[in-house]
């Protein structure tokens, strides 16, 4: 029977006798199903402003439900809540919808569960939605760096006269991180002309001044939809979708694109960001960046996040000596990886920029938290400074009262700390960098050191955002580890 079944690994049998029918037995048979396909995966940070719809959209993605124009299509999002909080922010609503061989959209219309979705799908979008409030700063902040997302999704509804100051800051994130940014304009149904025309022409604008790299594209059919997705993730393209949840418009051109993108090379665009001449050098070793770390009674301790690089291969061809660190002292331990997870299906490896959780085994008694990384011991021993806390970082300044001696909350993957700005110089020219990422002012170089002086893994090139009580103050990369 398990031969039958394919890919089934035997973990245990147990077997006996009938006592009174001596002639038969019962076993009891213990499987897994190891995952050998190659699911490719594309995270998208719904970002926009609160009340534009963006919930709704996940709903109506997740769900295949239109909504009624009165919250209906968002609830769908919590009924799986036990499912979307499992292994992610519990603050951060996640949605998941997936694409099969035929490029057919599963979702929870035609799934039970979201395993379900990812055993039957080939491509794996994940949604994280976000509140536009300022008081969610934090949740917002995390999603932008904090998942490493591939695709930024903006949503604006289309019943309002102009685009808010909100809208212009994330266009600037998008352009300053160099992120793939997609727009959905929503509520098409509620659209007065005139309206409607003011505010899409406020966009345009504000999208030749602030992504001026990146054309524009209204998407009115699905035909085009491949070139589409590669010039969006290659960020030459930003594609401007019109739907109304309410009357289920606009989705499949949507889902098209959704269905055809996957991220280029992480690290070439970044590098071209931050002027990080190590990319090369570290592509194939492991790196593996912890986002929550559980504790499970028959694995024992299991951590979730993403592989920044590299490949993990559990059994003994897997050939890395593994580390995980900085501990509190700054050092890193050995660690072995006893199984991995890849979106949630048992597999052999987890390959560069997906998802995955693995069970570790510490070798020593150490205290695991989110923040930590995974990595081949190589790393450690190349010379490069990964671990301080301090650091350099080139930033586009989002608050002009930025200051040197202030303190700001700095976001840095899926953790964040407050941090001292040593220093702060701000940049007139515009060099080559800038321009290619579609961004040309207010420029800055900025010394941090970690408050409480602990010390964290950095390397350059890392997306960072700040924030303080109110605002985000600024986001850029980091340039130089001190
Ligand atoms: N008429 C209409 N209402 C919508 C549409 N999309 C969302 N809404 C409504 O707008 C309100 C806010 O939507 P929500 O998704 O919560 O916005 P969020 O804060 O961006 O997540 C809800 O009452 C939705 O029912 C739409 O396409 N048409
Ligand atoms: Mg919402």
């Amino acid at each position: 029977m398990a031969r039958q079944l394919d890919n089934v690994h035997i973990l245990s049998i147990d077997q006996r006798r009938l006592d009174d029918q001596k002639d038969q037995m019962v076993a009891e048979v213990h499987i897994t199903q190891r995952n050998i396909v190659r699911r490719t995966e594309l995270r998208v940070t719904v970002l926009g402003d609160h009340g534009a719809g963006k919930s709704t959209i996940l709903g109506c993605l997740t769900y295949g439900e239109a909504d009624d124009g009165r919250g209906k299509a968002r609830l769908n999002l919590l009924r799986h809540r036990h499912e979307v909080e499992s292994g992610r922010t519990s603050s951060i609503t996640l949605g998941t919808i997936g694409f099969d061989t035929e490029g057919l959209v599963l979702n929870y219309a035609n799934n039970r569960s979201a395993e379900q979705i990812f055993q039957r799908s080939r491509h794996v979008v994940t949604f994280v939605d976000t509140c536009g409030y300022a008081k969610h700063l934090k949740t917002t902040a995390s999603a932008i760096v904090g998942h490493s997302p591939h695709v930024f999704c903006l949503v604006l509804a289309a019943d309002v006269a102009a685009i808010t100051t909100t809208t212009r800051e994330y266009l600037r994130i998008a352009a300053v991180l160099c992120v793939p940014l997609m727009i959905v304009v929503t509520k098409m149904d509620a659209a007065i002309k005139p309206q409607f025309a003011a505010m899409m022409h406020e966009l345009m604008s504000a999208l030749d001044t602030v992504v001026s790299g990146r054309s524009k594209c209204i998407v009115t059919s699905e035909t085009d939809s491949d070139s589409l997705a590669k010039d969006m993730m290659s960020l030459a393209v930003v594609p401007i979708f019109t739907t109304s949840a309410v009357r289920s418009v606009g989705f499949s051109e949507l889902t098209a694109v959704l269905a055809k993108s996957r991220h280029s090379h992480p690290s070439s665009l970044m590098a071209t960001a931050a002027n990080n001449g190590n990319a090369k050098v570290r592509k194939n070793l492991f790196e593996f960046h912890i986002e929550h770390v559980f504790s499970i009674d028959t694995v024992g301790k299991v951590v979730t996040g993403w592989v920044k690089a590299g490949t993990i291969e559990v059994g003994p061809k897997s050939g890395h000596r593994l580390v995980i660190g900085p501990n509190a002292l700054g050092g890193f331990d050995d660690v072995d990886v006893t199984s991995i997870h890849a979106l949630r299906i048992p597999s052999e490896s987890a390959q560069a920029d997906s998802s995955a959780a693995l069970a570790i085994q510490p070798q020593k008694a150490i205290a695991v938290r989110k923040g930590m990384v995974v990595v081949d011991a190589n790393y450690l021993d190349n010379g490069t400074k990964r671990v301080s806390s301090e650091f350099v970082a080139r930033i586009a300044v989002l608050d002009p009262e930025l200051k040197a001696m202030n303190s700001v909350i700095v976001h840095i993957r899926s953790t964040y700390r407050l941090a001292r700005i040593l220093d702060i110089s701000n940049e007139t020219t515009d060099d080559e960098n800038n321009q290619q990422c579609g961004e040309s002012s207010s420029w800055a170089t900025i010394r941090l050191k970690f408050d409480d002086g602990v010390c964290d893994y950095l390397y350059a090139g890392m997306p960072v955002i700040a924030r303080d009580g109110q605002r985000l103050t600024f986001v850029g990369h980091v340039a130089d580890v001190v």
